[in-house]
């Protein structure tokens, strides 16, 4: 057993505001976050996504183990290959395995199984989530902590100016396949990053968010 060892807490940087005030303005910074298909094909440096990557890799995670794993690719081959892959599945996707709701709620997103975007993107972040140590050592709650290192991946992303889009092509399994990851790795999201294309669009439907009073139960 290691013993616990405790430092104090380090001292934050004072905001020098109000937090109602700090909120405004981060709330205004997060709501111009949207998930953009329509990527330029502007490049983006290696550091930027590092430190994207770097923002992401400060999220908590069970018992500290850390269980995720970006694969960043700017390879256009390899961007190819995966746009192809996932292009297949998307095909099966939207004309058999998604049932009549689901096409109907993918509907006002105007989706389809062109992924074009997918060589488009400068960046294509590839998140996988260990199930297992290297060493075969137990994770625990694997999908919330990738799940929030995305979340920070994606402030992130739009804190330096760059858009991003979760997609989520399933089975991803291909996706560990073409990327040679060992078998205690899973592929959890596919982040395309970059900037947005000149004439970018994006769905209006997924503009609304729900109020509070739906969202919130205080008691
Ligand atoms: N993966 C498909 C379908 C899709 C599913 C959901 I849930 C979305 O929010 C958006 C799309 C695609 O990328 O087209």
């Amino acid at each position: 057993m290691t013993e616990p060892r405790f430092v104090p807490l380090p001292p934050r940087h004072d905001p020098g505001i109000a937090p109602e005030e700090a909120l405004r303005a981060f709330h205004e910074t997060l709501r111009t976050r949207r998930s953009v298909r329509m990527f330029s094909d502007r490049s983006v440096s290696r550091e930027v996504i590092e430190g994207i990557v770097t923002c992401a890799a400060t999220a908590p995670s069970g018992a500290n183990k850390q269980p995720w794993r970006f694969v960043c690719v700017s390879d256009p081959a390899t961007k190819r290959q995966i746009r192809l892959a996932a292009e297949e599945e998307e095909r099966a996707f939207y004309k058999r395995r998604a049932n009549d709701e689901w096409l109907r709620d993918l509907a006002p997103l105007g989706t389809d199984e062109d992924k074009s975007y997918l060589e488009i993107a400068p960046w294509l972040v590839v998140v996988f989530k260990q199930v297992r140590t290297e060493s075969g050592g137990q994770i625990y709650y694997a999908d919330e902590s990738v799940g929030i290192s995305v979340g920070m991946f994606l402030v992130a992303a739009h804190v330096a100016g760059l858009v991003t889009l979760t997609h989520t092509p399933s089975p991803m399994k291909f996706l560990a396949d073409l990327l040679g990851r060992p078998a205690n790795e899973r592929a959890f999201v596919l982040l395309p990053i970059g900037y947005p294309s000149d004439d970018c669009e994006v769905p209006e439907h997924a503009l609304t968010r729900k109020p509070l009073d739906e969202i919130a139960d205080f008691r």
